[in-house]
């Protein structure tokens, strides 16, 4: 677990460098080798770690716009993961998805840009995994600005009365962009609509790894065991703004400062180490984690781009003949168009 926290933390260092580049003076999205919006998750690294830990790589996850330390704690190809997000032609979809639209089937792992989305396709997975026989099971992460969609309602719903094995985890940071949860909602522990669902619901109402990781192996255990779902809210928080390049006007000024004192790397440390493990054995993690982030951007900016015309392809499962045609023409004319 802290090997992929720590990790997860330097690899969005790492990115919010890399992202920079280019992008000023007048801020423009589109610029620098990592094009388009960049949402990093720093300060929410107890959650993916402390759930994924759980999960083998047969068992499905499906993540938020804010996905990269649940991505690594599930697992992820590093390399493919950040030719993805620098769009680059050997990513995990070729370049076209970028940092919100990371998919890998050898993990099992999706994410998406569109809020609570995450919740069906899981439910479907743990569904499949109950029709097969099979005791994987799929966990959905979603942030608290998405539970009021309807699909998170309804996957709750259907996951209960089939008793199919899914976790929900709610990572609740206190904000969706600018929009304070106290503004949304007057409920505070957004664990307490598993109730309404007849589910099992708790909240960890500290970024503590170690309380993730035992909530959590209760959830996966229980869907593992064919006892259906639950529904966990986990409290993180948001280090850095909705996206790269938000100002934030909208956040009170010590906001940050206040929840960086709650890092739930540091808390861990502490932990490990009134277990015994010596500072030398830590230092040895951090030092392994940012040699492979390192590694993986180094690799991800030698690889080559997409071609224009490549941009047509993968857009259909079984294309229509006259699409394949339009293809091949675009292929053998080239050119930028
Ligand atoms: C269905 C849908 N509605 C609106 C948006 C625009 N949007 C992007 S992120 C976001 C807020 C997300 O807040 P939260 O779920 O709490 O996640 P966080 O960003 O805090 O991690 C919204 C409304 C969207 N992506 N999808
Ligand atoms: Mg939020």
């Amino acid at each position: 677990m802290y090997e992929n926290m720590v990790l997860a933390r330097y690899y969005e260092e790492r990115l919010q460098e890399e992202y920079l580049e280019g992008k000023q003076p007048a801020f423009d999205i589109s610029a620098g080798p990592i094009p388009g919006e960049l949402h990093l998750a720093a300060g929410h690294e107890a959650s993916g770690a402390g759930v994924c830990i759980h999960l083998r790589d047969d068992d499905t996850v499906t993540g938020p716009h804010r996905p990269h330390h649940i991505a690594i704690a599930k697992g992820v190809d590093l390399k493919k993961m950040t030719a993805e997000i620098f769009g680059r032609k050997t990513g995990l979809c070729k370049g076209k998805g970028g940092h919100m639209h990371l998919f890998d089937p050898s993990v099992n792992f999706a994410c998406s840009g569109i809020i609570a989305q995450g919740c069906p396709p899981a439910v479907g997975a743990a569904l499949a995994a109950k029709k097969r026989g099979l005791d994987s099971v799929a966990v959905a992460f979603l942030g608290e600005g998405a539970i009021d969609q309807g699909c998170f309602f309804e996957s709750l719903n259907l996951a209960q009365v089939q008793q199919l094995p899914v976790v929900f985890v709610i990572e609740d940071n206190d904000w969706a962009i600018s929009m304070p949860k106290d503004r949304v909602t007057d409920v505070k522990d957004g664990s307490i609509r598993a109730k309404g669902h007849g589910m099992p619901g708790e909240r960890i109402d500290s970024n503590d790894a170690i309380a993730v990781y035992e909530a959590a192996k209760k959830a996966v255990d229980r869907a593992r065991n064919g006892n259906g779902p639950t529904l966990l809210e986990v409290q993180v928080h948001r280090h850095m703004g909705h996206f790269m390049g938000d100002a934030e006007g909208y956040r009170p000024d010590d906001e940050v400062e206040r929840v960086k004192k709650l890092d739930p790397i540091p808390r861990l440390e502490k932990d490990l180490k009134s277990e015994g493990v010596e500072q030398a054995e830590l230092d040895e993690i951090r030092t392994r984690a940012h040699e492979r982030v390192d590694e993986a951007i180094e690799w991800a900016k030698q690889q080559p781009e997409p071609e224009p015309h490549e941009s047509l392809e993968d857009v259909f499962h079984n294309p229509p003949e006259e699409w394949e045609q339009a293809v091949q023409q675009a292929a053998t004319q080239g050119g930028d168009d």
